[in-house]
């Protein structure tokens, strides 16, 4: 619990390398089937380092930790928090309003300018603050699925993210759409031209996120939906996938972020390289940076890429890392 606060309060100060090693550390920590006692035994757990074991004695020892006392202390960092619960606020934009002295959202509301979305992110703060049941995620999906299917049936709306890893209930719903052969533009122009303006008429989608991209562009469209005879607005984001990118899409918004990350890692190891879009051979690095964008060896199928990859295959269910 104590490392869990500490990894909040580096998840709102948006440290990213701390966010991680925190999550490895409790994870590790939670499969342990032993109390731990120690530095020496926590330092032996595999993603457990140096200064995290130094902690969990800590923490052991005092039943606290003296830095979580320090980081509780920090108002601007609550604040900051807070502002992140708006929808499509960023980090950016919470420290901005911090810093030009906004409190609370009740000074938002009442003294900041703001945009049309951040005051709909405003109204309805406590409405995407609630998780969604599993079963609820499940009903968005079945509305979009029967409005694609009703233009194109052969079209596929799968949902992906928490959800398709079995989780209770999750932050957002991710629908995947795509179909065997079709492009992105084919995608994008069913979704974007015909099936949003319908979900809009039928009062199913309430807002849709303002992106700054010219219109034939992005491959995703983000909003809110609220399903017919309740209230709370959820998070919605249509991610648009051609056919030859499905298995690939189908791991990256699988996630969860760790288990893509490490992944990623493994491809980039053995000198090929994995994206939302596909996984690559012959990739030629120099350092950090890719000197040819490879040759692309699968992109379709999810097991494939697993095989190829030389990784046995892990039902979603167990990619929580
Ligand atoms: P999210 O919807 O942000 O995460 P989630 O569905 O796992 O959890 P939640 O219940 O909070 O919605 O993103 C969907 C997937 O996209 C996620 O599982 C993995 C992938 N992803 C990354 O790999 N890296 C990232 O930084 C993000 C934001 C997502
Ligand atoms: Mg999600």
């Amino acid at each position: 619990e104590v490392l869990q606060q500490m990894l909040d309060y580096y998840t709102r100060t948006g440290d990213h390398w701390r966010t991680l090693a925190y999550r490895k550390g409790i994870n590790a920590l939670r499969r342990q089937t032993k109390k731990i006692k120690s530095k020496a035994e926590a330092r032996s757990i595999p993603g457990i380092g140096e200064r995290l074991a130094d902690k969990i004695e800590e923490i052991v020892l005092t039943d606290h930790l003296r830095r979580l006392n320090h980081t509780n202390e920090s108002e601007a960092d609550k604040i900051i928090q807070e502002f992140l619960g708006i929808y499509g606020c960023g980090l950016a934009q919470a420290s901005k309003w911090a810093a030009q002295g906004y409190r609370s959202l009740s000074d938002l509301r009442e003294r900041a300018s703001l945009t049309k979305n951040q005051r709909i992110g405003l109204e309805r703060y406590h409405d995407f603050a609630q998780r969604i049941p599993h079963k609820e995620v499940e009903a968005h999906g079945a509305v979009v699925r029967r409005a694609i299917q009703s233009v194109d049936k052969e079209m596929q709306v799968i949902i992906g993210g928490s959800y398709r890893r079995g989780a209770q209930d999750s932050g957002d719903i991710d629908l995947l759409i795509t179909k065997s052969e079709a492009t992105l533009e084919q995608v994008r122009s069913l979704v974007l031209d015909t099936v949003v303006p319908q979900l809009f008429r039928e009062g199913f989608l309430q807002i849709g996120l303002q992106t700054s991209r010219r219109t034939g562009e992005g491959s995703k469209w983000q909003g809110a939906s609220v399903l017919p005879g309740t209230t709370i607005w959820r998070r919605l984001d249509l991610l648009f996938v051609p056919g030859a990118e499905f298995g690939a899409a189908m791991i990256y918004f699988t996630g969860n972020d760790i288990f893509n990350r490490s992944m990623r890692l493994l491809a980039r190891r053995k000198g090929m390289c994995l994206n939302q879009r596909g996984l690559f051979k012959d990739v030629m690095r120099n350092g950090q940076m890719k000197l040819n964008p490879g040759r692309l060896v699968e992109g379709r199928d999810e097991r494939r890429i697993f095989e190829v990859l030389g990784v046995p295959w892990r039902p979603p269910e167990l990619r929580i890392c």
